[in-house]
Protein backbone atom coordinates (compact mmCIF):
# COMPACT_ATOMS: atom_id res chain seq x y z
CA UNK A 1 0.00 0.00 0.00
CA UNK A 2 2.89 2.38 1.11
CA UNK A 3 4.48 1.32 -2.47
CA UNK A 4 1.35 2.36 -4.15
CA UNK A 5 1.19 5.64 -2.60
CA UNK A 6 4.38 6.67 -3.40
CA UNK A 7 4.22 5.55 -7.11
CA UNK A 8 0.86 7.70 -7.16
CA UNK A 9 2.54 10.53 -5.48
CA UNK A 10 5.61 10.32 -8.55
CA UNK A 11 2.82 9.98 -10.76
CA UNK A 12 1.20 13.21 -9.94
CA UNK A 13 4.49 15.05 -9.47
CA UNK A 14 5.97 14.17 -13.11
CA UNK A 15 2.87 15.56 -14.75
CA UNK A 16 2.35 18.61 -12.92
CA UNK A 17 5.39 19.66 -14.23
CA UNK A 18 4.58 23.64 -13.42
CA UNK A 19 3.97 23.78 -9.55
CA UNK A 20 7.34 22.65 -8.50
CA UNK A 21 10.59 21.56 -9.14
CA UNK A 22 10.92 18.95 -11.97
CA UNK A 23 12.09 15.46 -9.91
CA UNK A 24 10.28 13.16 -11.80
CA UNK A 25 11.18 14.27 -15.17
CA UNK A 26 13.74 12.52 -17.63
CA UNK A 27 13.79 10.59 -20.49
CA UNK A 28 12.68 7.34 -22.22
CA UNK A 29 15.13 6.66 -24.75
CA UNK A 30 18.69 7.56 -24.95
CA UNK A 31 18.87 10.33 -28.39
CA UNK A 32 21.77 11.28 -28.95
CA UNK A 33 23.34 7.74 -28.63
CA UNK A 34 27.46 7.79 -29.53
CA UNK A 35 28.07 4.31 -30.46
CA UNK A 36 31.14 3.07 -30.38
CA UNK A 37 32.41 2.60 -33.88
CA UNK A 38 31.31 6.96 -33.68
CA UNK A 39 28.12 6.43 -35.63
CA UNK A 40 25.37 8.13 -33.84
CA UNK A 41 21.76 7.19 -33.60
CA UNK A 42 18.51 9.43 -32.53
CA UNK A 43 15.70 8.23 -31.21
CA UNK A 44 12.28 10.19 -30.75
CA UNK A 45 9.08 8.52 -29.15
CA UNK A 46 6.20 9.04 -31.16
CA UNK A 47 3.27 6.77 -32.15
CA UNK A 48 1.54 8.91 -33.78
CA UNK A 49 3.55 10.96 -35.82
CA UNK A 50 3.74 10.50 -39.99
CA UNK A 51 7.23 11.13 -40.56
CA UNK A 52 10.36 12.02 -38.36
CA UNK A 53 13.55 13.19 -39.35
CA UNK A 54 16.43 14.71 -38.07
CA UNK A 55 18.60 17.88 -39.03
CA UNK A 56 21.60 19.42 -38.25
CA UNK A 57 25.32 20.63 -39.61
CA UNK A 58 26.34 16.68 -39.57
CA UNK A 59 24.50 15.84 -41.92
CA UNK A 60 25.54 16.93 -45.62
CA UNK A 61 24.10 20.20 -47.08
CA UNK A 62 21.47 21.07 -49.31
CA UNK A 63 22.11 24.40 -51.74
CA UNK A 64 18.75 26.54 -51.05
CA UNK A 65 17.72 30.64 -52.96
CA UNK A 66 17.64 33.17 -49.93
CA UNK A 67 16.87 36.36 -51.85
CA UNK A 68 20.02 37.40 -53.84
CA UNK A 69 22.44 34.59 -52.13
CA UNK A 70 22.64 30.62 -52.44
CA UNK A 71 23.09 28.85 -48.97
CA UNK A 72 23.81 26.19 -47.97
CA UNK A 73 21.49 24.22 -45.39
CA UNK A 74 21.62 21.22 -42.99
CA UNK A 75 20.20 18.19 -44.91
CA UNK A 76 17.78 16.19 -43.39
CA UNK A 77 17.56 12.12 -42.43
CA UNK A 78 14.21 9.91 -42.04
CA UNK A 79 14.17 8.22 -39.26
CA UNK A 80 12.21 4.60 -38.85
CA UNK A 81 9.33 3.76 -36.97
CA UNK A 82 9.34 0.39 -34.32
CA UNK A 83 6.74 0.30 -31.74
CA UNK A 84 6.52 4.10 -31.36
CA UNK A 85 10.25 4.30 -31.53
CA UNK A 86 11.24 6.36 -34.70
CA UNK A 87 15.00 5.64 -34.80
CA UNK A 88 18.09 6.91 -37.37
CA UNK A 89 21.88 5.88 -37.09
CA UNK A 90 24.04 7.16 -39.39
CA UNK A 91 25.69 5.12 -42.09
CA UNK A 92 29.36 6.45 -41.63
CA UNK A 93 31.03 7.42 -38.36
CA UNK A 94 30.50 11.38 -37.46
CA UNK A 95 33.73 13.38 -37.26
CA UNK A 96 34.43 14.99 -34.22
CA UNK A 97 32.93 18.30 -33.81
CA UNK A 98 30.67 20.37 -31.80
CA UNK A 99 27.01 20.08 -33.70
CA UNK A 100 23.39 21.45 -33.37
CA UNK A 101 20.36 19.41 -34.39
CA UNK A 102 16.59 18.94 -34.31
CA UNK A 103 13.95 17.11 -35.23
CA UNK A 104 11.64 17.58 -37.87
CA UNK A 105 8.18 16.21 -36.95
CA UNK A 106 5.19 16.03 -39.29
CA UNK A 107 6.93 18.97 -40.77
CA UNK A 108 7.18 20.93 -37.62
CA UNK A 109 10.89 21.87 -36.27
CA UNK A 110 11.11 20.21 -33.12
CA UNK A 111 13.87 20.14 -29.85
CA UNK A 112 15.00 16.36 -29.02
CA UNK A 113 12.73 15.70 -25.57
CA UNK A 114 15.63 13.33 -24.82
CA UNK A 115 18.82 16.14 -25.07
CA UNK A 116 18.55 18.54 -22.01
CA UNK A 117 21.80 20.38 -23.59
CA UNK A 118 20.10 23.13 -26.29
CA UNK A 119 21.44 25.97 -27.64
CA UNK A 120 19.24 29.24 -29.28
CA UNK A 121 21.05 30.62 -32.15
CA UNK A 122 19.30 34.37 -33.04
CA UNK A 123 15.55 32.91 -33.05
CA UNK A 124 16.08 28.81 -33.58
CA UNK A 125 16.13 26.58 -30.63
CA UNK A 126 18.14 23.32 -31.37
CA UNK A 127 20.10 20.21 -29.34
CA UNK A 128 23.84 19.86 -29.00
CA UNK A 129 25.89 16.82 -30.38
CA UNK A 130 29.34 16.17 -29.10
CA UNK A 131 31.63 13.53 -30.73
CA UNK A 132 34.73 13.16 -29.47
CA UNK A 133 38.35 12.39 -30.94
CA UNK A 134 40.60 14.75 -32.20
CA UNK A 135 42.03 18.68 -30.55
CA UNK A 136 39.33 20.72 -32.40
CA UNK A 137 36.26 19.36 -30.43
CA UNK A 138 38.62 19.17 -27.33
CA UNK A 139 39.13 23.00 -27.13
CA UNK A 140 35.26 23.46 -27.02
CA UNK A 141 35.26 21.51 -24.07
CA UNK A 142 35.62 22.37 -20.61
CA UNK A 143 38.74 21.09 -19.48
CA UNK A 144 40.42 20.36 -16.59
CA UNK A 145 43.04 23.75 -16.77
CA UNK A 146 42.30 27.08 -14.74
CA UNK A 147 39.54 29.03 -15.49
CA UNK A 148 38.82 32.62 -16.40
CA UNK A 149 35.32 34.67 -15.08
CA UNK A 150 32.42 35.58 -16.87
CA UNK A 151 30.68 38.30 -15.89
CA UNK A 152 27.77 39.59 -17.49
CA UNK A 153 28.06 43.60 -16.78
CA UNK A 154 25.71 46.85 -18.21
CA UNK A 155 27.77 49.70 -19.15
CA UNK A 156 25.68 53.10 -18.89
CA UNK A 157 25.23 54.43 -23.50
CA UNK A 158 25.19 57.78 -23.46
CA UNK A 159 24.38 57.78 -27.33
CA UNK A 160 21.10 55.96 -26.58
CA UNK A 161 20.72 56.80 -23.34
CA UNK A 162 20.22 53.34 -21.99
CA UNK A 163 22.36 51.06 -20.31
CA UNK A 164 23.21 47.76 -21.90
CA UNK A 165 25.11 44.28 -21.34
CA UNK A 166 28.34 43.21 -22.26
CA UNK A 167 29.64 39.41 -21.67
CA UNK A 168 33.03 40.11 -20.36
CA UNK A 169 35.64 37.00 -19.94
CA UNK A 170 38.70 37.80 -17.25
CA UNK A 171 41.14 35.30 -17.50
CA UNK A 172 42.27 32.62 -15.26
CA UNK A 173 44.21 35.25 -12.19
CA UNK A 174 43.12 37.77 -13.35
CA UNK A 175 40.99 38.72 -9.54
CA UNK A 176 44.59 38.59 -7.85
CA UNK A 177 47.63 39.17 -10.31
CA UNK A 178 47.24 43.07 -10.07
CA UNK A 179 48.64 43.13 -14.05
CA UNK A 180 46.92 44.97 -17.00
CA UNK A 181 45.41 43.00 -19.71
CA UNK A 182 45.19 43.32 -23.93
CA UNK A 183 41.40 43.35 -24.67
CA UNK A 184 39.71 41.43 -27.59
CA UNK A 185 36.51 42.75 -28.84
CA UNK A 186 34.63 39.97 -30.09
CA UNK A 187 31.57 40.87 -31.91
CA UNK A 188 28.52 38.51 -33.22
CA UNK A 189 26.55 37.85 -36.28
CA UNK A 190 23.22 39.59 -37.33
CA UNK A 191 20.47 38.64 -34.94
CA UNK A 192 23.04 37.26 -32.41
CA UNK A 193 23.58 39.47 -28.73
CA UNK A 194 26.21 38.98 -26.29
CA UNK A 195 25.48 35.36 -26.04
CA UNK A 196 26.02 34.27 -29.26
CA UNK A 197 29.86 34.12 -28.66
CA UNK A 198 29.59 32.52 -25.25
CA UNK A 199 27.15 29.88 -26.24
CA UNK A 200 27.79 28.66 -29.41
CA UNK A 201 31.05 30.24 -30.40
CA UNK A 202 32.56 28.28 -27.28
CA UNK A 203 35.03 31.67 -26.69
CA UNK A 204 35.52 31.29 -22.97
CA UNK A 205 36.66 27.57 -23.69
CA UNK A 206 39.17 28.49 -26.41
CA UNK A 207 40.31 31.20 -24.42
CA UNK A 208 40.92 28.94 -21.33
CA UNK A 209 42.19 26.15 -23.08
CA UNK A 210 44.84 28.23 -25.13
CA UNK A 211 45.84 30.23 -22.62
CA UNK A 212 46.72 27.00 -20.47
CA UNK A 213 48.46 25.35 -23.21
CA UNK A 214 50.72 29.11 -23.86
CA UNK A 215 49.34 29.25 -27.28
CA UNK A 216 47.44 32.88 -26.28
CA UNK A 217 48.29 35.69 -24.43
CA UNK A 218 46.06 35.79 -21.06
CA UNK A 219 43.74 38.51 -22.47
CA UNK A 220 40.16 40.18 -21.43
CA UNK A 221 37.28 39.37 -24.08
CA UNK A 222 34.35 41.94 -23.99
CA UNK A 223 31.47 40.32 -26.72
CA UNK A 224 29.25 43.04 -27.39
CA UNK A 225 25.50 43.64 -28.04
CA UNK A 226 25.73 44.74 -32.39
CA UNK A 227 22.16 45.73 -32.18
CA UNK A 228 22.01 49.23 -30.19
CA UNK A 229 17.97 48.82 -30.36
CA UNK A 230 18.24 46.31 -27.52
CA UNK A 231 19.57 46.74 -24.27
CA UNK A 232 20.70 42.66 -24.13
CA UNK A 233 20.06 39.28 -25.00
CA UNK A 234 16.63 38.48 -25.62
CA UNK A 235 14.78 38.00 -22.47
CA UNK A 236 17.83 39.80 -20.45
CA UNK A 237 16.77 43.45 -20.85
CA UNK A 238 13.91 45.44 -19.36
CA UNK A 239 11.91 44.51 -22.69
CA UNK A 240 11.42 41.60 -20.81
CA UNK A 241 10.54 38.44 -23.08
CA UNK A 242 10.87 39.60 -26.37
CA UNK A 243 10.43 37.27 -29.41
CA UNK A 244 14.16 37.05 -31.55
CA UNK A 245 14.00 38.65 -34.86
CA UNK A 246 16.55 39.31 -37.12
CA UNK A 247 17.61 42.72 -39.27
CA UNK A 248 16.31 44.88 -36.10
CA UNK A 249 16.36 48.92 -36.46
CA UNK A 250 19.55 49.69 -35.30
CA UNK A 251 22.13 46.95 -37.03
CA UNK A 252 23.52 47.82 -39.49
CA UNK A 253 23.04 51.44 -40.15
CA UNK A 254 26.53 53.09 -38.84
CA UNK A 255 24.88 53.71 -35.26
CA UNK A 256 26.89 50.72 -33.15
CA UNK A 257 29.45 51.79 -35.33
CA UNK A 258 29.39 55.56 -34.18
CA UNK A 259 29.45 54.56 -30.65
CA UNK A 260 31.63 52.16 -30.34
CA UNK A 261 34.65 54.14 -27.97
CA UNK A 262 31.95 54.19 -25.30
CA UNK A 263 32.42 51.03 -24.99
CA UNK A 264 35.81 51.02 -25.03
CA UNK A 265 36.05 53.78 -22.20
CA UNK A 266 33.76 51.91 -19.95
CA UNK A 267 35.79 48.55 -19.84
CA UNK A 268 39.14 50.34 -19.89
CA UNK A 269 37.71 52.37 -16.62
CA UNK A 270 36.14 49.29 -16.07
CA UNK A 271 38.99 46.95 -16.22
CA UNK A 272 42.88 46.80 -15.87
CA UNK A 273 43.32 46.80 -19.62
CA UNK A 274 46.14 47.55 -21.15
CA UNK A 275 44.89 51.05 -22.25
CA UNK A 276 46.19 51.67 -25.93
CA UNK A 277 46.12 50.36 -29.49
CA UNK A 278 48.94 47.70 -28.83
CA UNK A 279 46.33 46.14 -26.50
CA UNK A 280 43.21 45.87 -27.87
CA UNK A 281 42.13 43.82 -30.90
CA UNK A 282 38.29 43.59 -32.77
CA UNK A 283 36.81 40.49 -34.41
CA UNK A 284 33.62 39.69 -35.79
CA UNK A 285 31.52 37.33 -37.48
CA UNK A 286 29.67 38.37 -40.11
CA UNK A 287 27.79 41.24 -39.54
CA UNK A 288 30.29 41.61 -36.20
CA UNK A 289 32.74 41.22 -39.35
CA UNK A 290 31.34 44.07 -41.07
CA UNK A 291 31.26 46.27 -37.30
CA UNK A 292 35.09 45.44 -36.99
CA UNK A 293 36.12 46.65 -40.52
CA UNK A 294 34.50 49.53 -39.88
CA UNK A 295 34.48 50.35 -36.54
CA UNK A 296 38.36 49.87 -36.94
CA UNK A 297 38.89 51.93 -40.23
CA UNK A 298 37.19 54.97 -38.37
CA UNK A 299 38.92 54.89 -35.44
CA UNK A 300 42.30 53.81 -37.03
CA UNK A 301 43.96 54.64 -33.89
CA UNK A 302 42.12 52.38 -31.75
CA UNK A 303 43.07 48.52 -32.70
CA UNK A 304 45.94 46.97 -33.63
CA UNK A 305 44.60 43.54 -34.44
CA UNK A 306 41.44 42.99 -36.85
CA UNK A 307 39.41 39.84 -37.01
CA UNK A 308 36.77 39.61 -39.59
CA UNK A 309 35.41 35.94 -39.92
CA UNK A 310 32.51 35.50 -42.61
CA UNK A 311 32.71 39.47 -42.77
CA UNK A 312 29.58 40.92 -44.56
CA UNK A 313 31.17 43.24 -46.51
CA UNK A 314 29.60 45.39 -49.45
CA UNK A 315 26.42 44.63 -48.44
CA UNK A 316 25.21 48.41 -46.92
CA UNK A 317 24.50 51.64 -49.37
CA UNK A 318 26.85 54.00 -47.98
CA UNK A 319 24.28 56.68 -48.32
CA UNK A 320 22.93 55.65 -45.24
CA UNK A 321 25.36 56.87 -42.39
CA UNK A 322 28.58 59.11 -42.28
CA UNK A 323 30.24 55.98 -41.01
CA UNK A 324 30.09 54.04 -44.56
CA UNK A 325 31.42 56.89 -46.63
CA UNK A 326 35.00 58.20 -47.41
CA UNK A 327 35.76 54.24 -47.25
CA UNK A 328 39.08 54.60 -49.62
CA UNK A 329 40.03 57.28 -47.60
CA UNK A 330 39.75 56.23 -44.12
CA UNK A 331 41.58 52.73 -44.97
CA UNK A 332 44.19 54.89 -46.67
CA UNK A 333 44.64 56.22 -42.90
CA UNK A 334 43.95 53.14 -41.33
CA UNK A 335 46.89 51.43 -43.68
CA UNK A 336 49.72 54.20 -43.10
CA UNK A 337 52.63 53.55 -41.85
CA UNK A 338 51.67 54.68 -38.50
CA UNK A 339 48.52 53.24 -38.16
CA UNK A 340 48.94 50.13 -40.15
CA UNK A 341 47.29 47.39 -37.62
CA UNK A 342 50.21 44.59 -36.64
CA UNK A 343 47.83 41.38 -37.77
CA UNK A 344 44.74 42.33 -40.34
CA UNK A 345 43.17 39.03 -40.51
CA UNK A 346 40.71 37.59 -43.19
CA UNK A 347 38.55 34.01 -42.85
CA UNK A 348 35.77 32.42 -44.87
CA UNK A 349 34.82 28.98 -45.70
CA UNK A 350 34.86 28.17 -49.67
CA UNK A 351 31.30 27.88 -49.52
CA UNK A 352 29.91 31.14 -48.09
CA UNK A 353 27.58 33.05 -49.61
CA UNK A 354 29.62 35.82 -48.70
CA UNK A 355 33.22 34.28 -50.55
CA UNK A 356 32.52 36.60 -53.57
CA UNK A 357 32.25 39.98 -51.38
CA UNK A 358 35.89 38.55 -49.50
CA UNK A 359 37.31 37.95 -52.58
CA UNK A 360 36.63 41.62 -54.04
CA UNK A 361 37.74 43.14 -50.95
CA UNK A 362 40.75 41.42 -50.92
CA UNK A 363 41.69 42.19 -54.46
CA UNK A 364 41.34 45.39 -53.13
CA UNK A 365 43.37 45.27 -50.48
CA UNK A 366 46.00 43.62 -52.67
CA UNK A 367 45.85 46.48 -55.30
CA UNK A 368 46.27 48.96 -52.69
CA UNK A 369 49.63 46.79 -51.16
CA UNK A 370 47.20 47.01 -48.15
CA UNK A 371 48.87 43.74 -46.27
CA UNK A 372 46.65 40.68 -44.60
CA UNK A 373 46.83 37.22 -43.31
CA UNK A 374 44.09 34.91 -45.24
CA UNK A 375 42.82 31.36 -43.59
CA UNK A 376 40.44 29.80 -46.45
CA UNK A 377 38.38 27.01 -44.62
CA UNK A 378 35.86 24.89 -46.51
CA UNK A 379 32.13 25.11 -45.24
CA UNK A 380 29.98 27.86 -45.34
CA UNK A 381 28.75 30.54 -43.18
CA UNK A 382 28.71 28.13 -40.09
CA UNK A 383 29.52 28.29 -36.48
CA UNK A 384 32.13 25.40 -36.89
CA UNK A 385 34.21 27.79 -39.00
CA UNK A 386 34.06 30.63 -37.04
CA UNK A 387 35.08 28.66 -33.61
CA UNK A 388 37.58 27.54 -35.79
CA UNK A 389 38.70 31.26 -36.56
CA UNK A 390 38.67 32.64 -33.59
CA UNK A 391 40.76 29.50 -32.25
CA UNK A 392 43.11 30.13 -35.36
CA UNK A 393 43.43 34.32 -34.65
CA UNK A 394 43.67 34.48 -31.24
CA UNK A 395 46.99 33.19 -30.76
CA UNK A 396 48.41 35.26 -33.59
CA UNK A 397 47.41 38.65 -31.27
CA UNK A 398 49.31 40.60 -28.18
CA UNK A 399 52.24 38.80 -29.30
C1 LIG B 1 23.42 40.88 -46.18
C2 LIG B 1 24.22 39.75 -46.06
C3 LIG B 1 24.65 39.31 -44.81
C4 LIG B 1 23.06 41.57 -45.01
C5 LIG B 1 23.49 41.12 -43.76
C6 LIG B 1 24.28 39.97 -43.66
C7 LIG B 1 21.72 43.34 -44.15
C8 LIG B 1 24.70 39.50 -42.35
C9 LIG B 1 24.82 38.20 -42.06
C10 LIG B 1 25.22 37.71 -40.70
O1 LIG B 1 25.51 38.51 -39.81
O2 LIG B 1 25.24 36.48 -40.51
O3 LIG B 1 22.98 41.33 -47.36
O4 LIG B 1 22.28 42.68 -45.21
Amino acid sequence: MKKLIICALMLAAGTAGYAQQALFGGASVKSPEINADKTVTFRFVAPKAVTVQVTGDFLPTQKVKMGNFEMDVPGKADLVEKNGVWEYTTPTPVAPEMYTYSFVVDGQNMTDPSNVYMNRDVATVSNLLYVDGNETIDLYKVQDVPHGTVSKIWYHSAAENKDRRLTVYTPAGYETSGKKYPVLYLLHGIGGDEEAWYTQGRSTQILDNLIAAGKATPMIVVMTNGNLAMEAAPGEGSEGLTVPSMGLPKTMEGSFEAAFPEIVNFVDKTFRTQANKKGRAIAGLSMGGFHSCNISREYPTMFNYVGLFSAALGVTDPSISPIYQNADEKLNVQFNAKNRPALYYIAIGDTDFLYKANTEYRAKLDQLGYPYTYLETDGGHIWRNWRKYLADFAPKIFK
